[in-house]
């Protein structure tokens, strides 16, 4: 595409106008890089100025054991296969206190679909964890994680939400949305729940009063239609309920799958998904680059595509690494501060629902 079919959108942008779903897909498919990222990046600086947000958290995955197996997902085993763990309450508590030693503010918890281990387990571990460090934000547990603790217990998902809330859970992580349009879903992850019960689970934990973040899985089969799909269908759910905090595009890990392609996404295609979604999803307040996906150099460079947000430390990361990720697991606090400063960016330290946190150092 030239410079010109990107005149009407740079009209509308400017005008304040919402973009369509072919706006979307021009920019996806734009080869003018740079002008996109000029356009995301005003739309940015409008609403952040020159903010850059991250936080100090972990990441704990209790268990990866999971029955669903994802053809995408490298992280998860069978019961029983070599490499399948499940963490007793005990060592996640130990991974708590460290959190809470080292200065977190969250703790992201996120696992796989444990066959048998009952939602009562997650509740009383929740309930150790705020017993000991009522500091830390619990955000925790992906739409997919709520449907299974529903259909072990027998109850539904409001059910099942309400008692995460009562023990601690402070907000929903945006993990499991991956691809929302339901023939591709069903083509990566057939046995995960539809695109329309990811949705309807979000709209019930927005109603609830938890937000949540939402999450897109690019770079393996999909079209870039489907990338519209998806964001349209985030949109529209987020006019109705104002329950999303952050998008984030995940950059796909192409090894040790069942997908596996070894082709990993391109720079160019990372920042021009950033990018569009920043323009497209106009009632989402922050876009998230996650530096783990990313790596780090597309990370710091997508803070002039449209992103005003690194998340975070994370700490101990599984889930890309089983998929080859070759950035580390690991961001000190002072890397991540030296990225965003570097960029020309000024640092703020948040907490999980973007409050500033401030620190006597
Ligand atoms: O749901 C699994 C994805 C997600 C692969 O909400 C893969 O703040 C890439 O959702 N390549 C978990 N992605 C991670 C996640 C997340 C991460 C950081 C911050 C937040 C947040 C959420 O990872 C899964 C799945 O969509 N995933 N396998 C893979 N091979
Ligand atoms: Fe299980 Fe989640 Fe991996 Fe799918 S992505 S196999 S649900 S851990």
């Amino acid at each position: 595409m030239n410079g010109g079919a990107l005149t009407p959108i740079r009209r509308k942008v400017e005008a304040g106008e919402r973009l369509s779903p072919g706006d979307a897909a021009t920019l996806l498919a734009s080869r003018d890089l740079l002008a996109v990222g000029e356009l995301a990046s005003a739309a940015n600086r409008a609403r952040h100025g020159d903010r850059v947000f991250y936080n100090v958290n972990r990441h704990i995955n209790p268990t990866n054991i999971c029955v669903n197996r994802c053809r995408f997902c490298a992280f998860s085993r069978s019961d029983g296969e070599e490499g399948a763990y499940a963490l007793s309450a005990e060592e996640v508590l130990v991974r708590a206190g460290e959190a809470a030693a080292a200065g977190a503010t969250e703790l992201h918890i996120v696992g796989g679909l444990h066959p048998t281990l009952p939602l009562e387990w997650y509740l009383e571990v929740l309930e150790a964890i705020r017993a000991r460090h009522p500091g830390l934000h619990l955000k925790g547990f992906t739409a997919v994680e709520v449907d299974h603790f529903a259909t072990l217990g027998g109850r539904d998902a409001a059910a099942v939400l309400e008692a995460l809330q009562a023990a601690g859970l402070g907000s929903l992580p945006g993990g499991g949305a991956e691809i929302l349009a339901e023939d591709t879903r069903r083509q990566i992850c057939p046995e995960k729940i539809s695109g329309r019960r990811w949705l309807e689970i979000m709209e019930i934990a927005h109603r609830l009063g938890l937000k949540s973040n939402a999450t897109l899985l690019y770079g393996h089969v999909e079209s870039l239609g489907d990338r519209v799909e998806h964001m349209r269908l985030l949109r529209e759910l987020q006019d109705r309920t104002g329950g999303f905090q952050a998008f984030i595009p995940l950059a796909f890990q192409p090894h040790h799958s069942d997908l596996a392609t070894g082709a990993s996404t391109t720079g160019y295609d990372d920042l021009l998904t950033l990018a569009t979604a920043r323009l497209f999803l106009d009632n989402f307040d922050h876009v998230k680059a996650y530096w783990v996906m990313l790596g780090e150099k597309i990370a710091q460079v997508s803070l002039h595509f449209g992103v005003n947000d690194l998340d975070g430390t994370v700490v101990e990361e599984k889930i890309a690494h089983e998929a080859g990720a070759t950035s580390s697991s690991a961001m000190a606090r002072d890397a991540l501060v030296g990225l965003i400063r570097e960029a020309g960016k000024v640092p703020v330290e948040r907490d999980t629902l973007y409050r500033a946190v401030n620190r006597e150092s």
